[in-house]
């Protein structure tokens, strides 16, 4: 296993618990990102990789893996440093993580994310300032970027009929989402729900720490698994959207509170948190290549230059 490639898009919850599981497991890997907001996903050779048009794709060599809950499983099994992620469902940790991460996988997290973007007042404390611009594109003329989106879809079935099924799919996919997040009693619905989860996990954290005596677990025990990672990428899309004042505090959920100072320690965490933290500098860098390949190439080699400057004055 030795070459690794993830497309993903930072922000992207189920990219993220991608890239968890390959930071987890210390994989060495080769970063391409797709931006999904200017339609890097929806082009023929992307499709070709994956005719759902999403992210993650992990590619290992020729072969390629769609889907993040097999990209997590492919890379524990293939890459052979870190612990497992996914233990043998014969065993009753390995039951336990598979039960977790369905009741996890539970929360409808897409109408949650776009619910929120587009009506904002449901934040508690606002939403992270990397999610603004684009909540504001959605407040405006969300109608019409959807409209948009659709015809684009109809002229690329039109034009590769291979892919005319898997564009007819999105182009369904583009017409029925809007209705769901932008229906706001669907969305208080989603939110309430959360509640629901959220205590089972509470429960479940108080539990594990009663019965196994210890301060510091994870979901099932001292080993960080599969069952974790949907847990991170679910309280950091929560805190994204400044939901944490109504969700978990030191006086509501405090075993779920403590878990997530804890996760904030943990280095793959921090990995994938400064990619979400970088992702205005990647779209600044991607317009500038665009308009000009030679001028994003002088200021690239410009950063390298400051960086390197930098380093030499530290030492
Ligand atoms: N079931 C898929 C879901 C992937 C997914 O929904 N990806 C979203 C981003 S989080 C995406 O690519 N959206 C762009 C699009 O649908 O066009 C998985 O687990 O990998």
């Amino acid at each position: 296993m030795s070459d690794l490639t993830l497309y993903y898009f930072p922000g992207s919850y189920y990219s993220q618990r991608a890239l968890l599981a390959l930071y987890e497991k210390d994989a060495k890997f080769k970063h391409q990102v797709v931006f999904i907001h200017d339609g890097d996903q929806i082009t023929p050779s992307y499709m070709r990789m994956n005719p759902a048009g999403q992210v993650p794709v992990l590619a290992d060599g020729k072969k390629i893996i769609t889907e993040s809950d097999a990209i997590i499983k492919y890379v524990d099994e293939n890459v052979h440093t870190g612990s497992t992620l996914v233990p043998d469902e014969i065993s009753s940790v390995g039951k336990e993580v598979a039960r977790l991460r369905k009741l996890i996988s539970s929360v409808r997290v897409e109408i949650m994310t776009y619910g929120v973007l587009r009506f904002q007042d449901l934040s508690i404390t606002g939403l992270h300032p990397i999610a603004k611009p684009m909540a504001d594109i959605m407040k405006k003329d969300q109608g019409k970027r959807f409209a948009e989106l659709r015809k684009t879809l109809a002229v690329l079935a039109e034009k590769y009929p291979d892919l005319r099924d898997a564009y007819n799919a999105k182009i369904e996919f583009a017409t029925n989402f809007p209705k769901e997040f932008q229906n706001r009693e669907l969305v208080v619905k989603v939110l309430n729900d959360v509640e629901k989860t959220l205590d089972e996990i509470e429960n479940i954290l108080k539990r594990v720490k009663d019965e196994q005596g210890i301060s510091d677990c994870w979901l099932v025990g001292p080993r960080f698994t599969a069952a974790d990672i949907a847990l991170a990428t679910l309280l950091d899309r929560i805190s994204f959207l400044g939901l944490t004042a109504r969700y978990f505090t030191p006086e509501k959920r405090p075993h779920l509170y403590q878990y997530y100072q804890r996760l904030g320690t943990r280095k793959s965490v921090q990995q994938v948190r400064s990619l979400v933290l970088a992702t205005p500098r990647m779209f600044i860098l991607r317009k500038l290549k665009k308009a000009s390949p030679f001028v994003a190439g002088i200021i690239a080699a410009g950063i390298g230059v400051a960086v390197a400057y930098s380093i030499l004055k530290r030492k």
